[in-house]
């Protein structure tokens, strides 16, 4: 990936809010190879496609890169996302609607080479050292990272939501990479995240970190497989940020 920032980029799709390159499909192969060798009983569900026996025990949910967008043109704010998952009802983290939990995750943004770990039960760490989320309480003093997915259905949803923000907290940031941003409240360098309409394979590993931080990752599924809406926070903020993007009269959906 990070050579590859300044290179001519191949698209194989490209939409009024997105772009898909050819890379993001060689790096999810790449990935798929190593995964499959090690773990050749285990499932793979990625951005660029699936691979495997879908009734495994396990599965890896992987966005090869995520950011995909800021890649193409050439801001270096991306990352890969790694998850492990398992079926059960493993202590310690909310199983997603299907079953799966998250018991293993990585998230490695090569550009500022930071690498996030965590391992349910475990505390999370980057580049080895243990991180903890924000203690900040008061919005007024809040970092919260925003996301506008795909179509104009969640800009329609999320602009809203901007808006009642905006003048409540100390900045809004939207930086294109879910991953990153989750990270970055696992780090306490966010205050809190929030998107509709995000793939599993953008938060899966970004989930399980910010948990094993101290964090908060709320998520609800929508109607579209693996689709979610998320509220990923700091604990501390999470009421004061959840009333304002859940809040029925003003922004999308109901608690
Ligand atoms: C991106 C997410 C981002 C979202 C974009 C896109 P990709 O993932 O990280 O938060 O707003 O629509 O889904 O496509 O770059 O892997």
């Amino acid at each position: 990936m990070k050579a590859n920032l300044f290179a001519e980029k191949k698209t194989t799709s490209t939409t009024q809010y997105d772009i898909k390159l050819e890379l993001d499909v060689e790096c999810q192969r790449t990935i798929e190879t190593i995964l499959t060798r090690e773990y050749p009983e285990s499932f793979i569900l990625g951005e660029e496609g699936d691979t495997g026996d879908e009734g495994a025990s396990h599965r890896w949910v992987i966005d090869p890169i995520d950011g995909t967008v800021n890649f193409t043109y050439g801001i270096p704010h991306a990352c890969v996302s790694i998850a492990l998952q398992e079926k059960g009802s493993e202590a310690g983290t909310e199983a997603y609607r299907d079953g799966y939990q998250t018991t293993v995750a990585v998230i490695y943004d090569p550009f500022c080479e930071e690498l996030w770990t965590a391992t349910l039960g475990e505390p999370a760490a980057l580049n080895g050292i243990p991180i903890q989320v924000s203690n900040r309480d008061r919005l007024e003093e809040a970092l919260v990272s925003v996301g506008f997915s795909k179509n104009e259905q969640t800009l329609d949803q999320m602009l809203p939501v901007v808006n009642a923000l905006a003048y409540e907290v100390r900045k809004i940031r939207t930086m294109g990479a879910a991953a990153l941003a989750m990270v970055y409240v696992a780090s306490g360098r966010f205050d809190g995240y929030v998107e509709n309409n995000i793939r599993l394979w953008d938060i899966a590993a970004g989930g399980l970190i910010v948990e094993s931080a101290g964090g908060v990752f709320w998520r609800r599924a929508t109607e579209d497989p693996h689709t979610f809406q998320i509220l990923a926070s700091n604990r501390a903020l999470h009421e004061k940020l959840a009333s304002r993007c859940f809040n029925p009269d003003k922004m999308w959906g109901q608690e």
